[in-house]
């Protein structure tokens, strides 16, 4: 018998790379784990006969001579499955999109390739030889697909997972239902929990970062509470977000960590308790402490530890093209022009900035035939400015309030030390973003 299984606690990856190696290799038969991610039991539940699973304790008797295994190269995470094959020495060949150096299960041929899902590769596989699909199983696919990819969103995502994406659109995927599976909140504890966290949470400010945290207490554990967590995020979009569940009956507090910047790194911090995960995405539980007593002690920890948030002063442009109040607007339009800048900070005799003169300033003036005027006359006077220790997103606020895309940073004496743009601004975003699971 050939078989095919992917990891323990099955997730929606896992699920539609399975059955796309039912597709594709049709004399395997799928081997369900024994536990499936609360996030997949729903499609799992809706789908099941398409899959057609064996139990692992079904593979007791058979002598098994190949064995496919998906979404995993690590042997602890299918070793249920090798715990019931008996009297066997099969060809393991493993498929996966995960660090395929990590591998450990002995005599296994790995391929795969470092795609934002598993489906993909086999997705691009099912393109190359032509297969077609019915529409409920291009739907479970690209359930898997979206699931890992966080929609075609995160950064692990490569030109490869849309190209798959398209090909189970063309076989019918329906988006409405693969949205419906990719809801994480369904149970009434989660949306008595979401609802909770609402009122409880709290932005402090620490070290320049804003961090949300929350303390609640629970009566007893529930499931997918890291999903209720990463909704709150989703909603208050602070840089981080930690939430203490204490559990008195337990006598355990569970903090679950998010973070949207590469400086707050989660699985450092929390290597400290015995916790890590991703640097976006980490846990720790802790026994025997008051839910109280650790979140103070975390705070106090985190307020010592956190790297400073990023200012304005450390992103701006230093080197400023400056103009003086009393050139005329013919002169600073060339100006403009030469430098290929849409706007510059004015200066008036003692090099304070007065103003900012900007391409539409300069075509009233050309509209009023005044070309020869002084700069002072129709540079915008109320110019947005800053100290360099404004955070970005105070930075951001500026830009949206005012309308602006250009901020002066200025010293107490009004002296200009250099300027933020979108470009600054954009630069920065692009950089900072945390890296998803
Ligand atoms: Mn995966």
């Amino acid at each position: 018998m050939n078989i095919a299984f992917g990891h323990s606690n099955m997730d929606m990856d896992c699920l539609g790379s399975l059955l796309l190696v039912k597709k594709l290799f049709p004399d395997f038969r799928l081997v369900k784990s024994n536990q499936i991610h609360p996030a997949a039991r729903k499609l799992y539940n809706l789908y099941r006969e398409y899959f057609d699973f064996l139990s692992p304790a079904e593979l007791e008797q058979e002598h098994i001579e190949e064995i496919i295994i998906v979404d995993t190269c690590v042997f602890s995470r299918v070793k249920e499955y090798f715990n019931h094959i008996k009297h066997s020495d099969p060809l393991i060949r493993i498929i996966d999109h995960h660090n395929l150096e990590e591998c450990d299960i002995l005599g296994a041929r790995a391929e795969g390739r470092p795609f934002g899902a598993n489906v993909t590769y086999l997705g691009k596989l099912a393109m190359g030889r032509g297969l077609s699909l019915l529409p409920e199983e291009a739907t479970i696919a690209l359930a898997g697909l979206y699931a890992d990819t966080g929609r075609l969103i995160y950064e692990n995502v490569r030109r490869e997972d849309f190209e798959a994406a398209a090909y189970l659109l063309d076989m019918g995927a329906s988006l409405k239902l693969v949205k419906s599976f990719l809801e994480s909140i369904i149970e009434d504890d989660q949306i008595l929990v979401l609802n909770q966290l609402f009122l409880v949470v709290k932005t402090r400010i620490i070290q320049g970062h804003a961090v949300l945290v929350s303390l609640l207490e629970l009566e007893d554990n529930i499931n997918g509470l890291n999903a209720v967590v990463e909704k709150v995020m989703d909603v208050e979009n602070p840089d981080a977000y930690f939430a203490f569940f204490a559990i008195p009956k337990r006598r355990t507090v569970l903090l679950i960590a998010r973070s949207q910047k590469a400086k707050i790194d989660l699985h450092a911090l929390l290597q400290r308790y015995g916790g890590g995960g991703h640097q976006a995405a980490a846990s720790v539980k802790i026994t025997n402490r008051s839910g109280g007593d650790f979140f103070d002690e975390f705070l106090a920890y985190l307020e010592a530890s956190l790297k400073p948030a990023t200012r304005a002063q450390d992103i701006m442009t230093r080197r400023v093209l400056t103009i003086r109040e009393n050139m005329t607007l013919m002169e600073a339009s060339r100006f403009l022009e030469e430098i290929d800048h849409t706007g510059a900070p004015v200066l008036d005799s003692r090099g304070a900035v007065s103003g900012f003169l900007s391409l539409r300033d300069i075509m009233k003036g050309r509209r009023a035939s005044q070309m020869h005027a002084p700069v002072k006359a129709y540079m915008t006077r109320n110019v947005v400015t800053s100290d360099g220790a404004i955070t970005m997103r105070e930075v951001e606020r500026l830009f949206y309030k005012h309308h602006i895309s250009h901020i002066p940073i200025i010293n107490p004496r009004g002296e200009l030390l250099g300027i933020v743009t979108h470009g600054d601004y954009l630069a920065y975003k692009k950089h900072q973003a945390a890296s998803p699971p």
